[in-house]
């Protein structure tokens, strides 16, 4: 598979002395925006991780536009930021930068509210499964059995299915990335900045720190939850989906690696029974059906 994208920028947007975890996602994940949409974008970010690895004042480590915003209210910010853009002629995307617990919980009420008033804004979920910046809590996007520091024998409860909650609003644009597929980030990043309207982009960030994996395999874990079908890559105008490479090889269940590839290498699993395993195996299949109804 190779994505070609014209004009892309090897600048690059997260300085040395940011005060990331080694192996973070998020300044991965960071780099990829500076790199589609370049230093004029707006990016809003609630407090989480990317809060404080911008570094020490007074100089920050993110050389973009970054307002640093109150935990639930980072679609209202980028709202406000997309309606009197304009009138006061100010140049650049809205981007809400915001981790899992700031969108599926505490932030979803701004979230949803801002999609089913179309804002034009460009809204990014970098989720690495829990609330790590304060200590690895649980989040309703952490995985059915995965330890957290408030489920140490496992989670009980499935994820929260965002990406496909996003489709039932109707947006114009919906679609999940990877770090490990920096290309197909940046280009559905691109198609995104093209569409007038609410436009949300679900991006898988495996978190060293909090699920227990050496700090240089978070590309090779994200890889692996895409080649296991854990994660599915797609994308979706005016709600019709199309799956993008290559989770579109892994719709042959056939072709994908086993679950246990993807889980054996975090220490939050290391619990997980057989039960628990084939619950995680059931919950990945039915998100593949539920998602394929979008097709
Ligand atoms: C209203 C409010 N409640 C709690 C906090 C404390 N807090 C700051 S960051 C954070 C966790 C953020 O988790 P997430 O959104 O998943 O981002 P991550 O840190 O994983 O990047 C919490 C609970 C806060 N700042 N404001
Ligand atoms: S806890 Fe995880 S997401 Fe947060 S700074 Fe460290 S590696 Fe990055």
């Amino acid at each position: 598979m190779s994505i070609k994208i014209q004009g892309l920028s090897r600048d690059n947007y997260v300085l040395p002395g940011h005060t990331a975890c080694p192996g973070c996602p998020e300044t991965l994940g960071l780099r990829y925006v500076g790199m589609a949409l370049g230093k004029d974008s707006i990016i809003v970010v609630p407090a989480g991780c990317s809060t404080i690895i911008q570094g020490t004042l007074p100089k920050s480590s993110i050389a973009m536009r970054v307002i640093n915003v109150p935990f639930a209210s980072s679609a209202s910010v980028a709202s406000g930021i997309a309606n009197v853009k304009e009138i006061l002629k100010i140049g650049g995307i809205p981007v809400v930068w915001a981790g899992d617990g700031a969108t599926a919980d505490i932030g979803f009420a701004s979230l949803s509210g801002s999609a089913e008033r179309n804002d034009d804004l460009i809204y990014i979920c970098v989720d690495n499964e829990a609330y790590m910046n304060t200590g690895i809590q649980r989040s309703s996007l952490t995985p059915y059995g995965a330890w957290t520091s408030t489920t140490v024998t496992g989670k009980r409860e499935d994820r929260k299915e965002v990406p496909l909650i996003m489709l039932l609003h109707k947006i114009p644009y919906t679609a999940t990335a990877s770090i490990a597929f920096p290309l197909d980030f940046i280009s559905k990043l691109r198609k995104a900045a093209t569409i007038r309207g609410f436009k949300y982009i679900h991006l898988h960030a495996p978190c060293p720190t909090g699920w227990r994996f050496d700090p240089s395999k978070t590309v090779e874990v994200a890889k692996l939850a895409v080649e296991v079908g854990a994660w599915i890559l797609f994308e979706a105008e005016q709600h019709k989906l199309r799956l993008t490479p290559p989770s579109n090889i892994y719709l042959d269940k056939h072709k994908r690696k086993h679950i246990k590839d993807y889980i054996s290498v975090q220490g939050r699993f290391k619990d997980l029974s057989e039960d628990d395993l084939r619950r995680f195996e059931d919950f990945i299949n039915n998100t593949w059906e539920l998602l394929l109804k979008f097709t």
